[in-house]
């Protein structure tokens, strides 16, 4: 074939590329909406994170506090509410002002809420006046516009007095009762793992930056199309529902042996307060380079099917040429928050026995999937052209489909 041609067919593969991964970013849309002056800084530790451009994903930080707001970059699209009450510097902790602020400005948050986005997640720290006073207002608002919705709140540091927890217990119960699940990081956690000496900012610090490698896990499962791939609708079966309680996880280590340890960390990561055996609903992906393997998704189905054996699994599993010899995983789980006595009974011992999984046997990634299969893991099996297929249809419909995004998603679905 002539030189001139090659590039040529070169460059309509490339634009090919291009244009699937345009759409694979296109599948799924989030909005983050970052509330105060924590939420603010998580999202902005997040958007420093992306492996992808952070254009992608519309991050806004909202607050009652216009300094505050100043000081973020210029990727996160910045809010303020309640200057004429605050003068631009913050409710100074106080919550009823916090609250009195957002549900004067109904309309103001349905506006932020009014661009059919797939999934909003919703993040501020509490204890102060705005956070605060502004989630159970956003929280309310979001369900009657029936969407679909997550929470990430972290709770103050016991140091910072009981009227503060208080306060904080109060807006995440009135929350959760309107979001579909709702994540909880209590600050004091910290120390399980740092001095008692470290300094405020430095345990901030630490907190936010394991808040937002989470999220970073999260948002690659949904933007980087994979090999047994995790989509909308696996998102939305783990996320659905109402009153539950959210657990989100990343964690990343070079390949041994021995992954337990990893698995153990995944699992159990101890800022979080969450209950793994309450999980109704865990969804799980792997990113890694060219040697990964099943026996990685087989060790981590099991030992989630070990700690919750009525939820349902389902997984994916991510080729990242950035990962050699690593491998990263990410856990979102969800589960009902139930009355005590029915907490009880989930605690009891696991009824289905342990299956062994061997790590010498050399398996087919078929023996693997089947396996996987039995443990009741649900598994999108596609191979590589079957995904390509699906890419390829997936293209084709959003292009016929364009005009379709700016109706409403209820109207949508109707057609
Ligand atoms: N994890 C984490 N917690 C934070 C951070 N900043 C503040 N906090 C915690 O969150 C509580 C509320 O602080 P802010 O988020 O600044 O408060 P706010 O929502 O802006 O409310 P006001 O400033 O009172 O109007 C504090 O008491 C801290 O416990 C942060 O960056 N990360
Ligand atoms: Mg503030």
């Amino acid at each position: 074939m002539p030189k001139k041609k090659i590039l040529k067919n070169k460059k309509v593969e490339e634009k090919k590329v291009n244009k699937l991964k345009d759409n694979s970013t296109k599948r799924i849309k989030i909005k983050i909406i970052g509330i105060g002056g924590g939420g603010g800084n998580i999202i902005k530790e997040l958007s420093k994170k992306l492996d992808f451009p952070s254009t992608k994903i519309d991050f806004n930080v909202v607050n009652t506090d216009v300094q505050a707001l100043h000081v973020l970059p210029d990727n996160l699209k910045k809010i303020s509410f309640g200057e004429g009450e605050t003068k631009g510097l913050g409710t100074g902790r106080d919550v009823l002002l916090g609250k009195k602020i957002a549900e004067a400005e109904e309309k103001k948050i349905k506006n932020i809420f009014s661009d059919q986005k797939d999934l909003y997640i919703l993040i501020a720290s509490l204890g102060g006046g705005t956070g605060t006073g502004f989630i159970p207002v956003f929280s309310k608002i979001a369900k009657e516009l029936n969407l679909t919705t997550l929470g990430i709140f972290t709770l103050p540091f016991d140091f910072e007095g009981k009227d503060r927890m208080r306060d904080s217990q109060k807006a995440i119960e009135e929350a959760q009762a309107n979001l579909n699940a709702v994540l909880v990081m209590p600050n004091e956690r910290i120390f399980k793992f740092a001095e008692e000496s470290i300094p405020f900012n430095g345990a901030l610090n630490v907190i936010n930056d394991q808040l937002a490698k989470s999220l970073q896990g999260l948002l690659n499962t949904v933007y980087f199309s994979g090999l047994i791939n995790i989509d909308w609708a696996d998102i939305k079966i783990t996320i659905e529902g109402v009153n539950q309680r959210a657990y989100l996880n990343t964690v990343q280590a070079k390949i041994t042996d021995d992954l337990s340890a990893f698995t153990k960390d995944l699992l159990n990561n101890q800022l979080i307060s969450y209950n793994f055996s309450e999980s109704t609903n865990v969804l799980f992906n792997i990113e890694g380079g060219k040697n990964l393997s099943m026996q990685q998704l087989a060790l981590i189905s099991e030992k989630i099917h070990e700690l919750a054996p009525d939820a349902r699994i389902i997984f994916g599993l991510t080729q990242n040429s950035k990962l050699k010899n690593e491998i990263r995983a990410t856990v979102l789980a969800t589960g009902e928050v139930k009355k005590e006595e029915k907490k009880k009974q989930k605690l009891k011992p696991k009824s289905k026995p342990k299956k062994e999984v061997s790590k010498k046997k050399i398996k087919t990634i078929e023996d693997d999937l089947k396996e996987l299969e039995e443990l009741g893991v649900e598994i999108n099996r596609r191979n590589a052209i079957e995904i390509k297929k699906a890419e390829e249809d997936a293209i084709k419909k959003e292009n016929e489909e364009e005009d379709i995004f700016e109706i409403p998603t209820f109207l949508r679905k109707k057609k």
